[in-house]
């Protein structure tokens, strides 16, 4: 009841988020409003599957939880604890906390020192103002530089798939891509509302 109205729309789609939401769940409001709605992160997953993947922005686990389902390990990063803390409850409810390793630190920082086969990249957006502007540029709106981050993470692998604004400019997202190399970008709609963007690079 004495939810505020902004964020009743996104308690209304719990179980989008969680199909166990009721065994548990935990998140806070970062976490509420940025965790990727669990059908999408499955399907993400699935495409990803490989012996180690690398979640650079972990959360409170939406993607590393069903990564660890499809992958035989998972390094998890998040700057902050208690989202870290949230994602590690949350890997018990699904049963795969075995399969995550949780790194709390700054990925900028870490990414250097990292391997792994495929790096997930679902970097904060800036909040929920991010609808705001008809073209997205990953580059400025972001509180990490989106080309910046792509860069760096190229030198782990060339795998990267890439969680973005669903109005996110898509010839800044092609333009990544290396000479000759393609990128596909893919819609993630729920009930027919589009979600957010993911774009695969590499093998991907
Ligand atoms: P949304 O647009 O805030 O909600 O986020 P919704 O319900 O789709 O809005 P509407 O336009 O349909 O009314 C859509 C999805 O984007 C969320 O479920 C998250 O998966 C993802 N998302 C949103 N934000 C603000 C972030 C973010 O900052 N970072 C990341 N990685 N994902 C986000
Ligand atoms: N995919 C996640 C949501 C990610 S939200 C899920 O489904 O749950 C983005 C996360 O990036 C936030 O939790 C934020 O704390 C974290 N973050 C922000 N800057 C970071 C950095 N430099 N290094 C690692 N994590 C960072």
């Amino acid at each position: 009841e004495s939810l505020p109205e902004e964020m009743s729309r996104y308690w209304f789609q719990r179980y989008w988020f969680w199909s166990r939401y009721d065994q548990g769940v935990i998140m806070d409001k970062e976490g509420w409003y940025s965790v990727t709605p669990e059908k999408v992160a499955r399907h993400i997953a699935e495409r990803c599957r490989c012996n180690l993947v690398i979640d650079a922005f972990c959360g409170v686990g939406g993607n590393a939880i069903q990564f660890a389902f499809t992958c035989e390990h998972v390094i998890a990063i998040d700057i902050d604890a208690d989202r870290l803390r949230c994602a590690k409850h949350n890997a018990r409810i699904y049963g795969v906390e075995d399969r995550i390793e949780f790194i709390q630190g700054d990925y900028l920082q870490l990414a250097g020192s990292l391997k792994a086969y495929v790096v997930f990249l679902s970097p904060p957006w800036g909040g929920p103002q991010y609808k705001d502007t008809t073209a997205f540029d990953i580059k400025t709106m972001m509180p990490v530089d989106g080309e910046e981050l792509f860069r760096l993470s190229r030198q782990i692998t060339d795998n990267i798939a890439y969680f973005l604004p669903k109005n996110t400019d898509l010839d800044q997202l092609s333009a990544l891509a290396g000479p000759g190399e393609v990128c596909e970008v893919e819609q993630a709609l729920l009930r027919g509302r589009m979600k957010a963007v993911t774009a695969y690079y590499g093998d991907l």
